[in-house]
């Protein structure tokens, strides 16, 4: 009858083992190995238990513009509705072998890019299902009380409804702002958010690309630095665009620890709008130079079909992921097929 009793007792203790995956050490100062002492910015995985809970697919991120649930007002005003929910348990293989612990808006890092128009109505329901207080802090124009500062929103199910007019028009990054921030920022709480001017820009195949990096052991400087999160994917899985169409980069910087970052491109040059607020070009370069949460709006063209590398000219941040290829067909060649 004991034996039994400590059998079940046994079952019981293995059935709550899964529970432990989630455990994470709060302590922030430990002692490694060799004894030195060491203080991180972020929780520590057990490695024991770590599986990868994200599936992030840099390719459909590139083109995905998610433009809400659109609800028409009786004065005329377009409500645009998105429903956005927080997470700081799950794990991201970020790299061949590298699990790492990533806090998500809707289950990714970067989050949703949300897109609406200039002086439509944002209405955000903002779900916390984290552990920590998370919120949602927008770049751009907004009443204070909107602003995803000074109220946080509590985890295990904490709400709050953020809503205003979309403006101004541009290319702006949304990201949690709980103290510590530089921690809530570079586990992933962050994403996009582009404000298209009333007349449309010139149609093009757009795309989205957030410049990011990854602390992965804690001692605030990035180990591994991508375009859209996984490191060197669009070198191994080049981005396909054609000749002769118009090619709009909505890029936005969120790298932490680092000064700067910044974005060339071979082969040719590109029209320039920082923040995207302005629909006349400030530059025509192949370079630009980007802090903390700078962004703008490239746009270029290729004439020549071929294989083209674009990346950080810091070179470090290249050599540790921030690197891509465009491979741009001939649109004539392709038109000639077609007919
Ligand atoms: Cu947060």
């Amino acid at each position: 009858m004991i034996s039994l009793l400590a059998l079940a007792v046994g079952l019981a203790t293995l059935a709550f083992l899964p529970v432990l995956s989630d455990a994470q050490s709060e302590s922030k100062t430990f002692l490694t190995h060799s004894g030195t002492v060491i203080t991180t910015s972020g929780d520590i995985i057990d490695p024991l238990y770590t599986v990868s809970t994200v599936e992030f697919d840099p390719m459909q991120y590139l083109r995905d513009f998610n433009y809400g649930k659109v609800i028409e007002s009786s004065d005329g005003t377009t409500i645009r509705e998105f429903t956005i929910i927080a997470e700081d348990d799950k794990i991201m293989e970020i790299s061949p072998g590298v699990f790492y612990n990533v806090w998500t808006f809707n289950g990714t890092v970067p989050g949703p890019t949300m897109r609406v128009t200039e002086g439509d109505i944002l209405r955000i329901n903002f779900i916390n299902n984290g552990s920590k207080e998370h919120t949602m802090h927008f770049h751009g124009i907004h009443p204070a009380e909107m602003d995803g500062v000074f109220e946080p929103v509590g985890g295990g199910g904490g709400q709050f409804v953020y809503e205003f007019e979309a403006g101004p028009v541009g290319v702006h990054p949304y990201h949690c702002h709980i103290m510590p921030l530089e921690e809530h920022i570079i586990h992933g709480l962050y994403g996009v958010f582009i404000v298209d001017p009333k007349e449309p820009r010139a149609t093009a195949d757009e795309l989205v690309m957030v410049l990011n990096g990854f602390d992965t052991d804690f001692d605030t400087e990035n180990n591994l630095y991508a375009a859209n999160t996984i490191p060197f994917y669009y070198q191994h899985h080049p981005i396909m665009i054609n000749t002769d169409e118009l090619i709009r980069i909505y890029v936005v910087n969120m790298v932490e620890f680092d000064p700067i970052n910044n974005f060339h491109l071979h082969g040719n040059l590109y029209k320039y709008y920082p923040t995207g607020t302005d629909v006349v070009p400030s530059f025509y370069t192949d370079m630009i130079t980007l802090s903390q949460t700078e962004r703008g709006i490239m746009e270029f063209e290729y004439d020549y079909p071929g294989k083209y590398l674009f990346h950080a000219h810091k070179v470090e941040f290249s050599e540790k992921g921030w690197t891509g290829i465009f491979v741009v067909n001939d649109a004539d060649v392709e038109r000639d097929y077609g007919t």
